[in-house]
C-alpha cells in the first residue's frame, strides 16, 4: 500500500507514480453497499405502509417526524400561505434559476427522424410521457428547492400527467417556505407530509390518498436509497437511479487558483459527513496551497463540523501530467467533475466517466447545483461509468413504430421468412408470407 504522503487540512496525499492498480482500485472505491444492514428495517416499514397505507404514514409521521399530523398533505391555499413568506430576492433567485433550467430541459425534446430502412419499410421513434411519476424531496438537515426544480421542471416538459410529491414534514406539520414555492412555481397544488423510506414505498404501492407512481425521483438519506433499490427490483414502479452520497473531483494545475479549488472542494463537502472531495493535481505548489485555503474557509463555515468530517474522507492525488490526472479521474468516475486548468479544452476529449464537468476556472459546480441550467440529480459512487444524470430523457418512454406498404412487405418478407426458419419459428414465417401472398393477388 502506497502510504498517505500526509498533509494538512486532514488530506491524506498520494503519489500516482507510486500507485499500484490495487491501490486505485482501493481509492477510487466508495459506498458498497453501506445500507445493507439497514434492509430488514427498510423491509418492514414498507410492509407496513403496503399493508395499512394511510394510517401506517400517519404513524411515522409521529415516530419518525415526531409530529401529530390531522392530514396528510397540504393543499394550494396552505402551499399559498407557506410560501409568501419568501422574500422577493428570492423569488427572483428562484425564477432565474427556473427560467434557465426550462430553457436547458425544454432543448432536450427533439422528435426524430423517420428511417425507410429499406424502400416501403419506415420506422421511427416517438415520445411518450410516464404518466405518473413522483417527486422525493429531502428535507433533512438541508432543505433542496433546488432539487424540486430539478425534477419538476423536466417532469412538466415531458408531459408526465400526474406528478406526486412527498416531503418530511417538519416540526411545526408543514414543509419550508421555499419548497411550497417551487411546488407553486411548478403548478403542483398537493404536497403530501411524509418522508423517509414510507414515501417511496407509498409512492411505490398506493395508498388511500396517495397515487402509486410509474418511476420515483430524487435523493434522499440511506433509508430512501434502500427503499428505492427494494421497491425497483420488487414493484413495477422503476427509480431514477442508485443513490449514494454526493462528490467531487477537482483536476487542477499550475494555472488553478487555490482559493477557488478550496472553495469547490468543500461546497461539496458541506452536503454531508460522508461526500467526498477529491483534488487531483499536477502542481504540489497549488496543492499545498489549496489545504492552507481549506483550512482558512473551513474556519469561516458555518457547517464546518460536516465538511471536516467529508474532508477527513477524501484525498489528494499528485501526479505529472493532466492526462495522467485525466486517467486517475476516468477510474474514479466522478458525480461532479472540475476541470481547473486554463488548459481544459485539451483534456476534455479524454473524459470517459463524469456524471457533470465545469471547465476552466470560473465555473464553480455551484452554478450547476442550482442555476446553470443543467441538471444535479446526477451518478454517484461511480455509477457515472454506465448512468446519465437526469433530463427529460428520465421522465419519457421512446417508443417504436413502424409501417409497410406493399412494397415494403415484399422487400423485406423474402429474408423475414428465411430467418424464421432459421429459428423454426413456423408461425412467424406465416405472418409474413400471407400478407406477401396477399400483396401478389
Ligand atoms: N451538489 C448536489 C446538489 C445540490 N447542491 C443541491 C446544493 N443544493 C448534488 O449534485
Ligand atoms: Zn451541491
Amino acid at each position: 500500500k502506497a502510504p498517505p504522503l500526509g498533509g494538512g487540512g486532514g488530506l491524506p496525499f498520494y503519489k500516482y507514480s507510486d500507485l499500484s492498480v490495487a491501490d486505485i482500485a482501493r481509492l477510487v472505491q466508495r459506498n458498497v453497499d453501506p445500507a445493507n444492514e439497514i434492509r430488514d428495517l427498510v423491509e418492514g416499514v414498507i410492509a407496513n405502509v403496503k399493508q395499512n397505507g394511510d394510517s401506517a404514514l400517519l404513524d411515522y409521521a409521529l415516530k419518525f417526524d415526531k409530529v401529530e399530523l390531522d392530514k396528510l398533505y397540504l393543499g394550494k391555499a396552505e402551499l399559498e400561505e407557506i410560501a409568501s413568506a419568501v422574500s422577493p430576492d428570492q423569488q427572483e433567485a428562484l425564477q432565474t434559476a427556473y427560467a434557465n433550467i426550462y430553457k436547458f430541459h425544454k432543448a432536450q425534446l427533439k422528435t426524430e427522424d423517420k428511417v425507410e430502412t429499406m424502400p416501403g419499410v419506415t420506422c421511427w421513434r416517438e415520445l411518450r410521457a410516464i404518466e405518473k411519476v413522483g417527486l422525493y424531496i429531502p428535507g433533512g438537515t438541508a432543505v433542496l428547492p433546488s432539487t424540486f426544480l430539478m425534477l419538476g421542471i423536466p417532469a412538466r416538459i415531458a408531459g408526465c400527467s400526474e406528478i406526486v410529491v412527498c416531503s418530511p414534514p417538519q416540526k411545526n406539520g408543514k414543509v419550508n417556505a421555499f419548497i411550497a414555492y417551487v411546488a407553486l412555481m411548478l403548478g403542483i397544488d398537493k404536497v403530501y407530509l411524509v418522508g423517509g423510506s414510507q414515501a417511496v414505498a407509498a409512492m411505490a404501492y398506493g395508498t388511500e390518498s396517495i397515487t402509486k407512481v410509474d418511476k420515483i425521483f430524487g435523493p434522499g438519506n440511506q433509508f430512501v436509497t434502500k427503499a428505492k433499490t427494494i421497491i425497483q427490483s420488487t414493484t413495477t414502479t422503476a427509480i431514477d437511479m442508485p443513490a449514494g452520497p454526493s462528490e467531487v473531483l477537482v483536476i487542477a494545475d499550475e494555472t488553478a487558483k487555490p482559493a477557488y479549488v478550496a472553495a469547490d472542494l468543500l461546497a461539496q463537502a458541506e452536503h454531508g459527513i460522508d461526500s467526498q472531495s477529491i483534488l487531483v493535481c499536477t502542481s504540489q505548489v497549488i496543492a499545498d496551497a489549496t489545504i492552507k485555503e481549506v483550512e482558512k474557509q473551513l474556519a469561516v463555515l458555518p457547517r464546518a463540523e460536516i465538511a471536516r468530517q467529508a474532508i477527513a474522507n477524501s484525498y489528494i492525488v499528485i501526479t505529472d501530467t493532466l492526462d495522467e490526472a485525466m486517467d486517475f479521474s476516468n477510474q474514479y468516475a466522478p458525480e461532479h467533475l472540475i476541470l481547473a486548468t486554463e488548459k481544459w479544452s485539451a483534456i476534455t476529449p479524454k473524459i470517459i466517466n463524469a456524471g457533470s464537468v465545469f471547465l476552466g476556472n470560473l465555473t464553480p459546480e455551484s452554478v450547476g447545483d442550482y442555476a446553470s441550467g443543467t441538471n444535479h440529480t446526477l451518478p454517484t459512487s461511480s455509477y457515472s461509468r454506465a448512468y446519465s444524470g437526469v433530463s427529460v430523457d428520465s421522465f419519457v418512454k421512446k417508443i417504436t413504430f413502424q409501417f409497410l406498404t406493399e412494397e415494403g412487405i415484399k422487400n423485406i418478407g423474402p429474408a423475414v421468412e428465411i430467418l424464421a426458419d432459421m429459428e423454426g419459428l413456423h408461425a412467424h414465417r406465416n405472418a409474413v408470407s400471407v400478407r406477401m401472398a396477399k400483396s401478389q393477388n
